[in-house]
């Protein structure tokens, strides 16, 4: 940043979320003056939520970490940043030299894919541990998506989004873009979009166990139990072929195996559904009514959907849903973005796990296993034990399921670091934490988000301060680690090495990309270019290898015996626990953000009236499940499905000592944080 009297403007991205809106930061001499949305940021047009004017406080804060910290006898030291690296290479190498590769895990946590830096130089870091144990957020979160997206359409990063700004019916299931500002949907300003889809004579369903922020906006709201959603699609899709609304438009010449579907959903009558969803059967025969007659349509469904034991099932037959009401890769329909820097390249890859996890062969997806064993691996002793963690922008301790039982394992590690901005519930465990600059301090191109994006845009941030002296920046982490760990050789490594730069490959990246942009044209416009709606790329752009769309890929059918099983008797009407997010909330982190803080951003545990009798609003109550128990205040309130609870996510007291590792979606490993069954003591 300049220091010049006058004041200026500064035009970015918000990193923050998937929204990725554009701001104006008004600063003179140094200070921020006011941070606003950007009104001509061609894609947010204005739009912004509080957590971005939060960004000056993370700069600002004082909890920050300015340099790297060692863990000492007599309490947390600083140390420069050579002493740092060359402890923490050193450590793994001689970990990795006496047990082996795997014996070094590396976690990264949510903030990694709002940084393109880190990004696209994480990489060289795992190339350099090649250990097996690679763990992330994805496994907390979108797993399901991404596997699906690799089977149905031969890449991972495949993944369609609701085409929300011509849709005349969106669906959302498990989803609170409200709250969230939309997820594996990158659009901002979603209440807007939401009112436009209304305005133009569209209809907005949602099902959720909690009239959420969304649902109170929608034009119908449907209560579902938690973790019966593949019982709902299923008979929605069978309503499609009773009511003879099977039209899968042009999808229908590169679509096989329907007859498959029409198979595995002709049992899931709208009645017999009625009783495990707890939905109407006449509210599921007119949702299917209006889904496939509706001239176009989208079913979205998110983390209620994905974080539950049929996470992939779900999110498999969303799809399937989609597509035989035709309405994939069609303009209103579910559509895959085009962005400037394409990010899914590649042949297709095969479907078969390259490996398996050591203690309960979970496969690994992406080079990645399922954080649900992360625990296990370090625990359990033999050849493969993990002994050494480095964990990158993320707090598992808090985010995964049985926080507490992780934080027990990571206390027998040899060695632990943590690259975070913050000392957190995880780092405390660390030998080491290595901070880097982060937001406002960092230029910002949304690499993993406009490849989400319901409209084709792309924008490049410059930084707004320059790095004080003495501090890193993530990839610079990355870069100086893997160099220690495993230097490069050849001549030709070595000069890749020294070119390699965020800013040369994300050039690299737009020129080559589909609309041959560049670094400069970008800078050129700071407030983004808009390349347009989405538009149908099907089947030319498919990844699979004859190039077609299998509707009931092998594995997923597999997966449905224990759907079908578990179609016999209806969940125990025990308590059941599900997860919630505010908007003021950011999963684990900013909850130190006095601006943040405060009013309905409370970490309640909300409950319906009928499941309340003898307690009170306010009241500090007991929550029990298989795994913990925490205290809780009470939010009495008619949001919630009777039978159901929600706590906020990500906040204290932490709602993952109620969940449970041993338990997750039986395809992917993924964590399951919906429909706990829990108890309530007074
Ligand atoms: N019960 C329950 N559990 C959940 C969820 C739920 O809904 N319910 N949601 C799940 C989901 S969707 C997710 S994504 C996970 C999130 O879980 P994680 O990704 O493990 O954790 P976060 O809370 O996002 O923590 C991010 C950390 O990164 C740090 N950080 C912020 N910016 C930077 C940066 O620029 N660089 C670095 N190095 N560090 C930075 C922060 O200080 C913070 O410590 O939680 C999951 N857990
Ligand atoms: N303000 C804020 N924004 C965020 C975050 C944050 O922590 N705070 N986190 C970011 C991250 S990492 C993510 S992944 C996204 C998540 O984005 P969303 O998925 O939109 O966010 P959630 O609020 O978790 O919404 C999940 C919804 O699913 C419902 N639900 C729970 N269980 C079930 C079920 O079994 N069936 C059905 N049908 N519904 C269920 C919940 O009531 C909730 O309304 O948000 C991102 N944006
Ligand atoms: S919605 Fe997300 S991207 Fe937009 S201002 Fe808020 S946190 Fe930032
Ligand atoms: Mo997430």
């Amino acid at each position: 940043m300049k220091n010049n009297s006058a004041t200026q403007k500064h035009y970015r991205s918000c990193n923050l979320c998937e929204a990725v809106c554009g701001i104006v930061v008004e600063h003179q001499e140094g200070k921020i003056i006011s941070i606003k949305g950007d009104k001509d940021d061609p894609f947010s047009k204005g739009h912004i939520c509080p957590k971005a004017v939060a960004l000056q406080d993370v700069y600002n804060s004082p909890d920050r970490l300015k340099q790297p910290l060692q863990k000492t006898k007599s309490g947390w030291e600083q140390i420069s940043w050579k002493d740092a690296y060359q402890i923490t290479a050193d450590k793994i190498k001689e970990i990795q030299a006496q047990h082996g590769k795997d014996s070094i895990a590396f976690y990264q946590g949510n903030p990694s894919v709002h940084n393109y830096g880190t990004m696209l130089f994480s990489g060289n870091l795992r190339k350099a541990l090649k250990t097996k144990n690679n763990y992330s957020a994805t496994s907390l979160d979108q797993l399901p998506h991404q596997y699906v997206a690799q089977i149905m359409f031969g890449h991972p990063l495949m993944i369609p989004v609701p085409d929300i700004d011509r849709t005349d019916y969106f669906l959302i299931i498990g989803g609170n873009p409200l709250a969230s500002n939309g997820s594996m949907m990158t659009a901002p300003g979603v209440a807007g979009r939401i009112k436009a889809i209304q305005k133009r004579g569209g209809k907005v369903v949602v099902v959720d166990p909690r009239k959420t922020e969304t649902a109170k906006k929608a034009d119908q709201h449907i209560f579902i139990k938690p973790v019966a959603d593949v019982y709902l699609l299923l008979a929605l899709i069978n309503q499609v072929f009773v009511q003879k609304g099977i039209d899968l438009k042009s999808a229908k010449n590169y679509c096989v195996n329907l007859d498959e579907i029409e198979r595995i959903c002709k049992d899931y009558s709208t009645e017999k559904v009625s009783e495990f969803t707890g939905v109407d059967s006449s509210i599921i025969t007119t949702l299917a009514s209006e889904f496939m007659n509706a001239n176009t349509a989208v079913c979205y469904g998110r983390m209620g959907v994905s974080v539950q034991e049929y996470g992939t099932i779900c999110q498999w037959l969303i799809n399937v849903l989609n597509i035989i009401t035709g309405n994939l890769d069609s303009p209103g329909g579910h559509m895959f973005p085009n962005p400037a820097v394409q990010v899914r390249r590649g042949k297709n890859r095969t479907m078969k796990p390259r490996w398996y996890s050591r203690v309960s062969k979970k496969p690994e997806f992406m080079s990645e296993l399922p954080t649900t064993v992360l625990a296990e691996e370090i625990t359990t002793e033999g050849k493969g034990k993990i002994r050494g963690l480095i964990v990158s922008a993320g707090n598992p301790v808090v985010s995964s399921p049985n926080g507490p039982k992780l934080a027990k394992a990571l206390e027998q590690l040899d060695f632990m670091a943590s690259i975070d901005i913050y000392k957190n519930e995880t780092s405390q465990y660390a030998d080491l934490i290595l901070p880097p600059l982060t937001g406002l301090e960092v230029d910002h191109y949304d690499l993993a988000f406009y490849n989400l994006s319901v409209q084709n845009v792309a924008k490049y941030s410059p930084a707004l301060y320059e790095p004080a002296p003495n501090t890193q920046f993530n990839w610079q982490i990355f870069k100086e680690l893997s160099n220690r760990i495993r230097p490069p050789k050849s001549i030709k490594a070595k000069l890749m090495n020294w070119w390699q730069t965020p800013t040369r490959l994300l050039n690299l990246g737009l020129k080559t990309g589909p609309h041959k942009l560049s670094l400069k044209q970008l800078k050129k416009n700071p407030h983004g270019i808009d390349l347009g709606p989405l538009t149908p790329m099907l089947p030319t752009n498919l990844f699979t290898k004859d190039k077609k769309v299998n509707l009931a890929p092998e594995i997923l059918l597999e997966g449905m015996e224990l759907v079908h099983s578990n179609f016999k008797k209806p969940s125990s009407a025990r308590l059941k626990l599900i997860s919630r997010r505010h908007v003021r909330s950011n999963n684990s982190w900013m909850g130190n953000i006095e601006r943040l803080k405060g009013g309905s951003n409370k970490c309640t545990l909300q409950i319906n009236p009928k499941d309340a009798e003898g307690m009170a609003d306010g009241q500090l109550v007991q929550v029990r499940s298989v795994t913990g128990s925490i205290k809780v205040t009470l939010e009495i309130t008619v949001d919630m499905m009777p039978s159901v609870v929600s706590i906020l996510h990500g906040s204290q007291p932490n709602n993952n000592e109620l969940t449970d590792l041993s338990v997750m979606d039986p395809i992917t490993g993924n964590a399951i944080f919906s429909g706990v069954e829990v108890y309530l003591k007074i």
